[in-house]
């Protein structure tokens, strides 16, 4: 099988299993998880930010944030197709009591022209911008890459409106190489930033919150409200240390297997590219002809061991990861051009 669904499915290397196995703990609800203690500071370092919370998940880390900045009955600033809106159930209206408004960027790429466009103005009738979310790379857009500038220029507009910015930075550290930039370059412009090590850094769990000290404190208890406290969590945040250490800049091989599979899917019949070139490592195809015919070409390619995720108006996303090697690239172009001939 080839498995190109998610940078999710990658699973630790054996460096981790060991770091897991022979891990330091404790209690982590006391604070005395060393190894819990360890991640989280390094992963603060490495955003530039004051601090940091091991949670079990992105999403988790995202709602957290939300609920830590914005005030129930408040608008939450996003992309439409970003995932606080399209894959975590509602969670924000569900825990914060947040509307999504949405700044729509047609390529996923966020510029403050567009976020000024969807933060309205002081009314007695309108609900007040309670954060803004910016996904960085952005999934749903192919994990198109947000510059530096753009976040630069979105975060005085912010400063100046008020409003706290809040990165989904899941994959932080693809953009951060495909920028050639550190990630704390990205960061320093978001008040709060999220990153995931269970996707292409290939960690089995976990995603870190970073920001100021004060707002790691009461994304503390919000981890706690919303039953995400751990315990002996050592033995995971074990992997993630490895994955910080030895899994970033191998992200640009990833980038590098996106672009010939891209190149090798040119001119295909029966499908076209639905984003314009991948800078990170996911290709996005539209698969021709009427609504649904999408879902037919992902089971033949199922029958032929690749595995790939659908998405509405026919759109098909393949994610490079390392447990993709460059070298199956072929076989997966000549699977995808069986599949899509196929009526
Ligand atoms: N993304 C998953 C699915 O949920 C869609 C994937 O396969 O890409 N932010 C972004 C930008 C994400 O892409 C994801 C996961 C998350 C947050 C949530 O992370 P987890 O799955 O750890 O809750």
């Amino acid at each position: 099988m080839i498995d190109l669904r998610s940078d999710t499915v990658t699973r630790p290397t054996a460096a981790m299993r060991a770091a897991m196995a022979e891990a330091e703990v404790g209690d982590d609800a006391y604070g005395e998880d060393p190894t819990v203690n360890r991640l989280e500071e390094k992963a603060a370092a490495l955003l530039g930010k004051e601090a940091a919370l091991f949670t079990p998940s992105g999403m988790m880390a995202n709602e957290i944030a939300i609920a830590v900045h914005a005030d129930r009955g408040s608008e939450v600033i996003c992309e439409p197709r970003s995932h606080v809106v399209e894959h975590e159930l509602a969670a924000m209206a569900v825990i914060s009591g947040c509307m999504p408004r949405y700044a729509p960027a047609p390529d996923g790429v966020m510029t403050a022209a567009i976020v000024e466009r969807a933060l309205r103005p002081d009314g007695a009738e309108l609900a007040r911008p309670g954060a803004l979310v910016i996904e960085n790379t952005h999934n749903m857009a192919g994990g198109a890459v947000t510059p530096v500038a753009n976040m630069k220029e979105i975060a005085a507009l912010a400063r100046r409106r008020g409003v706290p910015i809040h990165l989904d930075g899941a994959r932080i550290f693809n953009a951060a190489v495909a920028l050639g930039v550190p990630a704390s370059d990205i960061a320093q412009h978001a008040d709060t930033a999220m990153f995931c090590l269970s996707k292409g850094l290939c960690a089995p769990v976990g995603s870190l919150l970073t920001g100021p000290r004060d707002l790691i404190a009461e994304a503390r208890r919000w981890r706690r409200r919303l039953g995400g406290g751990m315990r002996q969590a050592g033995v995971l945040a074990a992997a993630g240390l490895v994955a910080l250490d030895t899994m970033r800049e191998r992200l640009a091989e990833d980038h590098a297997t996106a672009r010939s599979l891209y190149d090798g899917l040119k001119g295909i019949p029966g499908i076209e590219p639905s984003i314009p070139e991948p800078s990170t490592n996911m290709v996005y195809v539209t698969v021709k002809g009427p609504q649904g015919r999408h879902e037919k070409v992902r089971g033949a390619l199922k029958e032929r061991g690749l595995l790939c995720n659908a998405y509405g108006e026919n759109r098909l996303r393949f994610v490079t990861h390392r447990d993709v090697a460059p070298q199956q690239i072929p076989a997966a172009v000549e699977a995808i051009a069986k599949s899509a001939a196929l009526s």
